[in-house]
């Protein structure tokens, strides 16, 4: 390829969401469609699809095979799609069954693997990581620390963990401290114990995220 790569970054689908009883499910396929024509239209070489694309850890069949199609549209366009699960995903799901599904078409990772087991993937030249959400009790001994000092260790350590990638561009699924939230978010992992301080962000040429709902800088 000898033009720069394109990229089209999307995420927190919530796939199989209802509003008061209601799938919302038809509305964010339609979404989907709007992005595929947008990503054909404007020759995106690769979407990146970072995180709580489902909304529910036993999605319907309808939620499920939205992504699945969405995967299979861009890959006849000849356009690759990388995909990592947020904490709303079926993680397991994803490693275990659309991994092995959408193998050749998109690149998929539910389950956190470090640079050597899977996590780095290489294309046109640059190096991605692929990180899942990361429960803050994989990176904090709960009993080990309090307050103050567990939210600076998980900071210190996915700062570590995503700095270990040496990535050109790192998919993750977390909020950096002091961003705002948007609408719809669980409060549970909104706390800013699971958040990354600015500081902490590793060097790469960009950082693609997803979890809070709304566009925002959150560092320069
Ligand atoms: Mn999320």
């Amino acid at each position: 390829m000898n033009r720069p790569i394109r990229i089209l970054h999307t995420a927190d689908w919530h796939l199989g969401k209802e509003l008061k009883g209601k799938d919302r499910t038809p509305e964010i396929v339609q979404a989907l469609e709007a992005i595929a024509e947008l990503a054909v239209e404007r020759g995106v070489d690769l979407v990146l699809a970072t995180g709580d694309l489902l909304d529910h850890p036993q999605p319907s069949s309808a939620a499920e095979g939205a992504l699945v199609d969405f995967v299979l549209r861009l890959h006849k366009e000849g356009i690759a799609c990388f995909l990592i699960a947020g904490n709303h995903d079926p993680g397991e799901r994803f490693e275990r069954v659309c991994r092995p599904l959408l193998e050749g078409k998109a690149e998929v990772r539910g389950r956190l693997a470090l640079a050597d087991e899977g996590g780095l993937v290489e294309f046109h030249g640059l190096r991605f990581a692929l990180v899942p959400f990361v429960l803050e009790r994989r990176l904090v001994k709960t009993l080990e620390d309090k307050g103050e000092e567990r939210r600076a260790a998980y900071g210190e350590r996915m700062g570590r963990l995503l700095a270990h990638f040496g990535a050109d561009v790192v998919l993750g699924h977390f909020p950096v401290a002091g961003s705002r939230p948007g609408g719809g978010e669980f409060a549970l992992y909104l706390a800013d114990t699971y958040a990354v301080p600015p500081g902490m962000l590793p060097s790469a040429r960009y950082i693609a995220l997803g979890h809070l709902h709304r566009m925002q800088e959150v560092a320069p």
